[in-house]
């Protein structure tokens, strides 16, 4: 572990640091709380061994101004007191230290202590993984790995919120694969999800790594267009209606015996500065008119 030792006395400066190696970590040495806070910051330790008694920042506000900034890591602290009263201790406790030990310092004492600092700080950490994990997870649709609508929702609305801001215009394109149920009934289901595993990469393949592809539901797709017109978004719609098409999958039940796909588009531009509610209900009106016209085609 990296331990971030603390103390404005020398002698126990010394003695603590001695300990701490003789347990295999690895050490910073702060004279004062101050500069212990400017080293925490820099070096992020793993663990804290400090003074309680410090000119400036004292034990107990550095203690704090740890609890105060971490989020997804965990720094174990260990109070280091002069007479252990339990006053202190209880201050300390209560400043969100994790254990003490008093002085004079008995490096035996301490490396038991460190011994849990280890597993406290690696079960945080395990803690940590997890829970990008599953925030990636809840925001994954499994079939086809696209981003799903929970993450639409938030993404949409921090681009929406800077667009509007900054004066910028994006576009929404509704997409939406043409009688698909009939697909189903023909090929399968499980042929079905193959065609919309092959269907979600050809969209993300078509547009720019900075838009996003969003599954919106069953057969139903969002396309986010950043930095766009309505005009920019129709050119980029029709390549990926094409691309679509050229996957050739074969659909007996369509008119044209491939399987395509039929998009809607609507834009957050000059002049029409709608909310993401009212943009996303256009695109579905505009998919809609696509569907109504023929289908295989991307509509305004
Ligand atoms: P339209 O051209 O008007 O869109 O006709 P459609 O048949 O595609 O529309 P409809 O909404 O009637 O049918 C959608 C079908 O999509 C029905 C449903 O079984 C299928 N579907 C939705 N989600 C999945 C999925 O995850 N896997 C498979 N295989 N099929 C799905
Ligand atoms: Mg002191
Ligand atoms: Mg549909
Ligand atoms: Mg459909």
């Amino acid at each position: 572990m990296k331990v971030l030792i603390a103390d404005d006395d020398q002698i126990s400066r010394m003695i603590t640091k001695a300990a701490v190696e003789q347990s295999g970590h690895d050490c910073i040495v702060a004279v004062d709380g101050d500069s212990a806070w400017d080293l925490y910051q820099e070096h992020a330790p793993a663990a804290v061994v400090t003074d309680l008694m410090m000119p400036g920042l004292n034990g107990l506000d550095l203690c704090r101004a740890i609890r105060e900034r971490e989020q997804d890591t965990y720094t174990y602290v260990i109070l280091v007191t002069s007479h252990g009263s339990r006053k202190d201790v209880l201050a300390g406790m209560e400043a969100g230290a994790d254990d003490y030990v008093t002085k004079p310092l008995d490096p035996f004492n301490l490396h038991i202590r460190l011994l849990a600092a280890q597993r406290i700080t690696s079960l945080h950490a395990d803690l940590a993984k997890y829970r990008t994990a599953l925030t990636k997870q809840a925001r994954t649709d499994p079939l086809t790995k696209l981003h799903n609508r929970l993450k639409l929702t938030e993404d949409l609305g921090q681009l929406h919120s800077r667009s509007d801001r900054y004066s910028r215009d994006y576009c929404l394109a509704m997409v939406d694969v043409d009688n698909f149920k009939r697909y189903n009934d023909i090929y399968g289901h499980q042929a079905g999800d193959a065609a919309l595993v092959a269907i979600a990469s050809t969209l993300a393949g078509e547009v720019r790594q900075s838009d996003g592809v969003y599954r919106f539901g069953g057969e139903e797709f969002l396309l986010v267009l950043r930095e766009q017109t309505a005009a920019g978004a129709e050119v980029v719609m029709e390549r990926v209606r094409a691309a679509v098409h050229a996957l050739q999958i074969e659909h007996s039940g369509d008119p044209d015996g491939i399987l395509t796909i039929s998009a809607g588009v609507s834009a957050f531009a000059d002049g029409h500065r709608a909310g993401t509610e009212q943009l996303l209900r256009e695109a579905d009106l505009a998919l809609y008119a696509a569907k109504a016209s023929g289908r295989n085609r991307v509509t305004l």
